[in-house]
């Protein structure tokens, strides 16, 4: 069906973004059938990380004080200073309030109690079927931690993600804290050796694929520095090197870098103290020219590093470009980015994850995303359409359905389940 307004534009393109169903390619989130580690509720949503850092700019208190504070006393504070003596306005304070309002919560109370109460009488199962079809996320990506013993134990009792769920290998302290994680190798029966030699490259990658063997993972992931160089004679430029890249791509999986982030510049706020830094992209154009045979997902967390990393997926196919990550995730930059990889990109990219680390974020970062996406394609496909060239309906939905699903499983090389 061709559409000849642009309010036809508009409501199709509404439309076909509230009846596409997502695939979230990264969050926190884990399979309700692994317990605990599944965090849920208002008081998780209240003590965000995001918004710690918010709060700690109201308060004098000490921040190993409000860590000593138990979480319910946590959400109070944070509750009582960004949402009742202030309004809201932050993206992570805002985003609790769609979240209520979404989920069928009135905000109007302004009483922490009641939503306490409407949250008390859910359990995880129940709420993530609810939040699941909320947001139309069919498929959520976690990210598993074989470092965390929590979670190991977990996995070596047996524990499987359900259907919805899919795994991710992350290896952060490999490759960003080698020398104190190869004591944890060794003590976990892998001989490292002192030397970088070929025992030792062995012995790490049984590490990993033992891992790859439990988790069955969608890809393997790492977040890094701005100072990320490669290639480098270092721990972590061998690690990538002779262990990421060679089985990563006997895997067939792709290799996810999130870069930028420099941890703990204010280690009192622990989560909440890391920040961001511009990082130099030839070490990304470096990896991807010297391993064409690999897959490379991507997200950066620098403003400033988005324009290189589109023109980058203009000369590289290997590399899939995902997400607004953490700091990039405000309407405002998600508008500026998403238009420009439309512009640089078509739609052969990954517009947004939600990165959810509470259960119920999944709502509002979503719905938040939508709001904006809505605009950004409402204004291409009116560009297009004023050019003579026939917009169709079929057009409008196949393009979303590539965004928010489709481009992230075929660059898998994987049915859209497992
Ligand atoms: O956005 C976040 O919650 C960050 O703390 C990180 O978890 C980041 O997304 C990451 O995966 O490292
Ligand atoms: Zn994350």
């Amino acid at each position: 069906m061709i559409l000849t307004t642009e309010k036809g534009i508009r409501n199709t393109v509404e439309e076909a973004i509230e009846n596409q169903e997502i695939t979230d390619i990264h969050t926190h989130l884990f399979s309700p059938n692994f317990g605990d580690i599944l965090l849920w509720d208002i008081d998780e949503l209240l003590t965000y990380h995001y918004l710690v850092a918010e709060v700690m700019r109201w308060t004098d208190m000490d921040p190993a004080l409000f860590w000593r504070m138990e979480k319910k006393e946590q959400a109070e504070l944070i509750w009582q200073k960004l949402f009742v003596e202030r309004t809201p306005v932050s993206e992570a304070a805002r985003g609790v309030l769609t979240t209520l309002k979404e989920m069928g919560i009135d905000p109007k109370t302004k009483n922490l109690d009641t939503y306490r109460a409407e949250f008390a009488g859910r359990t995880a199962e129940a709420q993530v079927g609810a939040v699941m079809k909320q947001a139309n996320v069919s498929n959520i990506v976690m990210t598993n931690d074989p470092f965390d013993e929590q979670e190991r134990a977990i996995w070596f009792e047996g524990t499987r993600p359900q259907d919805a769920f899919h795994a991710v290998l992350r290896i952060d302290p490999l490759l960003n804290d080698f020398q104190n994680t190869k004591e944890q190798l060794k003590k976990w029966g892998y001989d490292i050796q002192d030397d970088w030699n070929g025992r030792t490259i062995k012995e790490v990658n049984r590490f990993l694929e033992d891992w790859i063997e439990i988790m069955n993972p969608l890809y393997m992931a790492v977040s890094l520095p701005p100072s990320f160089a490669y290639p480098e004679e270092s721990d972590r430029g061998r690690v990538i090197r002779d262990c990421i890249l060679p089985v990563t791509k006997k895997h067939n999986i792709p290799f996810a870098l999130m870069i930028g982030v420099k941890k703990r510049v204010n280690p009192d706020l622990i989560d909440a103290g890391d920040f961001v830094g511009k990082a130099d992209i030839r070490a990304l154009e470096n990896l991807l020219a010297e391993n064409q045979e690999n897959k490379f997902l991507v997200t950066i967390l620098s403003r400033e590093n988005q324009h290189e990393l589109a023109v980058l997926a203009r000369k590289f196919r290997h590399l899939m470009i995902f997400g607004c990550w953490w700091f990039m995730n405000n309407p405002v930059i998600v508008n500026e980015v998403t238009r420009m990889r439309l512009e640089l990109l078509n739609t052969s990219f990954i517009p947004q994850h939600s990165d959810a680390r509470v259960l119920e974020q999944v709502v509002y970062k979503w719905r938040h995303t939508k709001t904006v996406l809505k605009d950004v394609l409402t204004e291409k496909y009116e560009d297009v359409r004023s050019t003579g060239w026939p917009v169709t309906k079929e057009d409008i939905q196949k393009d979303i359905a590539a965004m928010f699903h489709e481009n992230f499983w075929n660059f898998l090389d994987k049915d859209f389940r497992k």
